[in-house]
């Protein structure tokens, strides 16, 4: 799939670009069957809604091994997908979507497997807020050339938590109040709430893929429906953004994929 030059125009300017029915249904199933197998048997590492929710800044920044420690609270990701079943490593290696990913990125394209590379959750009565905020706090990286991959396995809107964005965020600059101590974008924040009304967010269907970038804020509803919401999301960047040397992100392997 080769983007037009208003797709990667509109990508640069939002911060996000939606990409509808990239996915066949079959496709779709073949790693909602597998998922549903680990979500079920809760195969480590996993992360839950209450191992998220307490987590530290230091933790987030920091930590290696991502099994959960809070075994009672629902499962909110599956981490480490890549290695878990051949289904998620194609999906993550799919050959159709990686010109688009060159484009985007102006580099040869690597996952990095230290991050989102997990099948994401929201589970009913159990699932919470995912409140504002960009992905690449937590990341340690020599620059900002990072995007995240986002598949809908079945329909994503409000009442399941489908994913909010602040359009153009990606190039902004906040100062460090305009963040709590965990590094949420503040809803309470005066200069925040006025950027806050411009958010944005779309339904989505199965199939459809979002591209979003590592400095984008979003953020996403609890899931209020009796149905889980399931989604795969991974995070690839230009092969000239290092990892840096002896953060978690150089801890897992990087998969540098051939040019297309
Ligand atoms: O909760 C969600 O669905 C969004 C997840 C997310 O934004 C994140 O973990 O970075």
């Amino acid at each position: 799939m080769q983007l037009t030059q208003e797709q990667i125009e509109s990508f640069d300017n939002n911060g996000f670009l939606i990409i509808r029915g990239f996915a066949n249904s079959l496709e779709c199933e073949a790693i909602l069957d597998i998922a549903k197998i680990h979500l079920k048997y809760r195969i480590e590492p996993i992360e839950t809604e209450i191992g998220y929710h307490n987590k530290s800044k230091e933790y987030r920044k920091n930590v290696i091994d991502y099994s959960s420690t809070i075994k009672e609270s629902s499962v909110r990701r599956l981490r480490q997908v890549y290695s878990r079943d051949i289904i998620f490593k194609n999906w993550m290696e799919n050959r159709e979507i990686r010109p688009a990913l060159e484009q985007l990125l102006n580099d040869q394209v690597v996952i990095t497997t230290a991050h989102h590379n997990s099948i994401m959750t929201k589970m009913p009565y159990s699932s919470t807020e995912t409140k504002w905020h960009r992905d690449r706090r937590y990341w340690h990286f020599s620059d900002n050339n990072l995007l995240s991959v986002w598949l809908a396995l079945g329909e994503e809107n409000s009442d399941n938590g489908v994913l909010e964005f602040i359009p153009a965020s990606h190039k902004m600059d906040f100062s460090p109040e305009q963040f709590d101590d965990k590094e949420y974008f503040r809803e309470d924040c005066d200069k925040n709430m006025s950027l806050i009304e411009t958010k944005t967010s779309t339904i989505l269907k199965k199939g459809d893929i979002v591209f979003f970038h590592s400095l984008l804020l979003h953020r996403a509803n609890a899931n209020i429906t009796d149905k889980p919401k399931i989604s795969f999301v991974y995070t690839v960047k230009g092969a000239s953004t290092k990892a840096l040397k002896g953060s978690r992100s150089i801890e897992y392997p990087e998969i540098y994929l051939d040019r297309s």
